[in-house]
């Protein structure tokens, strides 16, 4: 198939699968096409049938808003004709569904088929989605999109609950790649490489996303704080975004941040997750949680919160643990009882990763949307 696909091409969840989607689709032998602003950040011209179309907006002096749905539109029609798609993915809904839907338009007026899937992700819905001015359109594209797909049954359920749609929504939970987010088999040579954050011995944390308010950073160093005091420990924070600064600053005062490695954003995410001990994911909200994925794939464990679609993919006591949100105490707890219990923690590393692997290895799931694309192209 030849297929376009459309994201947010920043550091976020929604990106990271429809990158990491079209890099599995391409190597099964399709045709993929990016239509975004710029080049997904995880996506380095690395595979052979994968290629990048840049949306183009003018900014003329009248446009206080540069219309980029519009342009995005434009580009989408075009990219399908010349290249003759066979259909479009598009990845959150705002505004990625509404313009696929006006290039589907474009291109029936001119005779051609351009059927279009919808990924619902997560904030599209519960939160951007409910904002009275984007609920209307965003409810209408998703109910005209050819077919929907959610990442987890809980943002199925509460599509159908907030948003009034009645149509189907299929749920293609999120997926790993079990080759490249992997463990080190060799234990020296991860000792080796945990020397550049920890000395010998020492625990590692993790934590790794876009430092928006809804990740709740400032509560992993909170939890972090309290894990030190009783098993002397080193942080990763991984990522970048609008509340690193208070996490810094927590830090500071709370005198532990020459044992937090602010590392920024990082491509090879999958070269940092199997040094650590265990990830802390304290989110307000997640839909699925595809950081804690990525952790279990290279055989660590998370400490979360029990919110959204959390539970879908992390087992309580068997792959991670799970807390109220804002329960720093009772996290830190869980983390210093699994560190200070070395026969527990090797059970639930393997357990993290053979959940993964049983379950949402991209081996799994790649296979369900591209049924999924076969499905409405036969239609
Ligand atoms: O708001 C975010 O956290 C980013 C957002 C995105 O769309 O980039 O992440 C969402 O999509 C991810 C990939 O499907 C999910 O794993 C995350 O759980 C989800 N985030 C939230 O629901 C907060």
């Amino acid at each position: 198939m030849r297929i376009g696909i459309t994201c947010y091409p920043t550091y976020g969840g929604s990106g990271v699968v429809a990158t990491e989607l079209g890099i599995e689709l391409a190597s099964a032998g399709h045709e993929v096409h990016f239509i975004s602003y710029s080049q997904p950040f995880r996506l380095n011209g690395r595979d052979t049938g994968i290629y990048y179309h840049e949306v183009p907006v003018s900014n003329y002096p009248l446009f206080e808003f540069p219309p980029y749905d519009l342009a995005l539109a434009s580009r989408m029609a075009e990219v399908a004709e010349f290249y003759e798609l066979d259909l479009l993915h598009v990845h959150y809904a705002i505004p990625h569904s509404v313009s696929a839907l006006l290039a589907r338009q474009m291109l029936a007026a001119r005779g051609r088929r351009l059927p279009f899937v919808t990924t619902l992700h997560g904030t599209d819905i519960t939160l951007v989605g409910l904002d009275r001015s984007y609920l209307p359109i965003t409810r209408y594209a998703i109910q005209e999109s050819d077919g929907v797909t959610s990442i987890s049954q809980y943002l199925k359920d509460k599509t159908l609950a907030d948003f009034g749609v009645t149509r189907d929504i299929a749920v293609v939970t999120n997926f790993v790649n079990c080759n490249v987010y992997d463990f080190i088999r060799d234990e020296a040579a991860r000792d080796e490489r945990r020397l550049r954050f920890a000395p010998p011995g020492e625990p590692i944390l993790i934590h790794l996303s876009n430092f928006r308010p809804v990740k709740r950073v400032t509560d992993v160093v909170k939890v972090f704080a309290r894990v030190n005091k009783e098993v002397p420990a080193q942080l990763i924070l991984v990522g970048d975004g609008p509340d690193r600064s208070a996490a810094e600053w927590l830090a500071h005062d709370l005198g532990i941040h020459s044992r937090i490695h602010f590392l920024g954003k990082q491509e090879r995410v999958n070269e940092l997750l199997p040094l650590a001990d265990l990830m802390i994911m304290p989110s307000e909200m997640e839909s699925f949680g595809l950081a804690a994925l990525e952790a279990m794939a290279c055989k660590v464990p998370t400490i979360a919160t029990r919110v959204g679609g959390v539970p879908e993919l992390i087992d309580d006591g068997i792959t991670g643990l799970l807390f109220k949100v804002g329960d720093v105490d009772s996290m830190a707890r869980g983390a210093i009882e699994l560190l200070r219990d070395t026969p527990r923690l090797t059970e639930m590393r393997e357990a993290s990763r053979r959940t993964a692997q049983k379950r949402f290895c991209s081996t799994l799931v790649l296979p369900k949307y591209v049924e999924f694309y076969q499905s409405l192209l036969a239609r």
